[in-house]
């Protein structure tokens, strides 16, 4: 028996598999994410690492340039626009299917302009009040991640009444009504439960198991970005726990069960594994 595909946003290009999860490369153009800050600043760097991600595979990246790491530095609008910008015009010029990784308006307009075709917001629309005007009027895919306070204040913010997933989920059905008031068309959205932001490391499993119940809930795709996470760590040989890279095959393991549960995309740093886990998670699926 087939299981149902996961509904999938529009628009974006026929040529994206239908038939498995998605595999979305990270492209941090920053000084500072927390596994690879620093690596590809350079937009030769970053093109270079690019293309990597779409040799090994990748379907789609994600281009951003200001980390969202607790504690991390804020950076202008501006300053993040000359990181990402060249970035996503040149791969956008190349057909890539681009993703923009931003909470600024501002850059989610110029990127749209570049070329990306998704707007990957982690603060769902809380950062600033330009964001959904702008999905509204450029038509892009959007990603609407839950988020609380911002990268200096999440870790403190991580008290859910009524259970992670239940606060979780009425908190994306805000901002789910936030965007269709903008004149956002439903089609457009992918909803991400932010795994890591104002969440303790148990609540990120709980909402990494709940990938099926967030899918089924709120009837909209889902992306999982739980690659390189500190949460991960819990999985992780402990003597290597603390280095991101050493959380690869957890990363992919994770990949592997979000595919399952019928998650639309997983946003990772390393392709290979994350790919070979959902062409796992179809075959498992497919021969049930
Ligand atoms: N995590 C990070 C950055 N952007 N976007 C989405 N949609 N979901 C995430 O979980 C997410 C994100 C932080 O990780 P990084 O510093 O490795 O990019």
């Amino acid at each position: 028996m087939t299981v149902p595909a996961p509904p999938r946003p529009a628009p974006l290009p026929s040529t994206l598999p239908t038939d498995r999860t998605l595999v979305m490369g990270v492209i941090n153009v920053t000084p500072d994410s927390f596994s690879d800050g620093g690596r590809w600043l350079a937009p030769d760097a970053a093109l270079a690492h690019a293309r990597t991600l779409l040799d090994q595979g990748a379907d789609l990246l994600d281009v951003g340039g200001e980390s969202t790491r607790p504690g991390a530095e804020r950076v202008t609008p501006d300053t993040e626009q000359e990181r990402v910008l060249p970035v996503v015009e040149a791969l956008a010029a190349q057909g890539v299917v681009v993703s923009v990784d931003t909470v600024h308006a501002a850059t989610a307009a110029a990127a749209a302009a570049a070329g990306a075709l998704v707007v990957n917001d982690v603060s769902g629309g809380l950062a600033d009040p330009g964001m959904y005007d702008v999905v509204a009027s450029t038509g892009v895919v959007y990603v609407c991640q839950h988020w609380r306070g911002d990268p200096g204040t999440m870790d403190r913010l991580t008290d859910y009444p009524r259970g992670v997933l239940a606060g979780v989920e009425a908190e994306l059905a805000q901002r789910l009504d936030g965007l269709m008031s903008a004149g956002v068309a439903r089609h457009q959205v992918v909803i991400d439960p932010g795994l890591g932001f104002a969440k303790t490391h148990p609540q990120s499993w709980e909402l990494l198991r709940s990938t099926g119940r967030l899918v089924q809930d709120l009837g909209l795709p889902v992306l999982v970005g739980a690659s390189r996470k500190r949460f991960l760590a819990l999985a992780a040989d402990p003597a290597r726990a603390t280095d991101p890279l050493a959380r690869d095959s957890v990363t992919a393991a994770t990949t592997a069960l979000a595919a399952s549960a019928g998650a639309w995309a997983v946003r990772v740093h390393e392709i290979p594994s994350n790919l070979d886990a959902v062409r796992t998670a179809s075959l498992w699926k497919d021969h049930r």
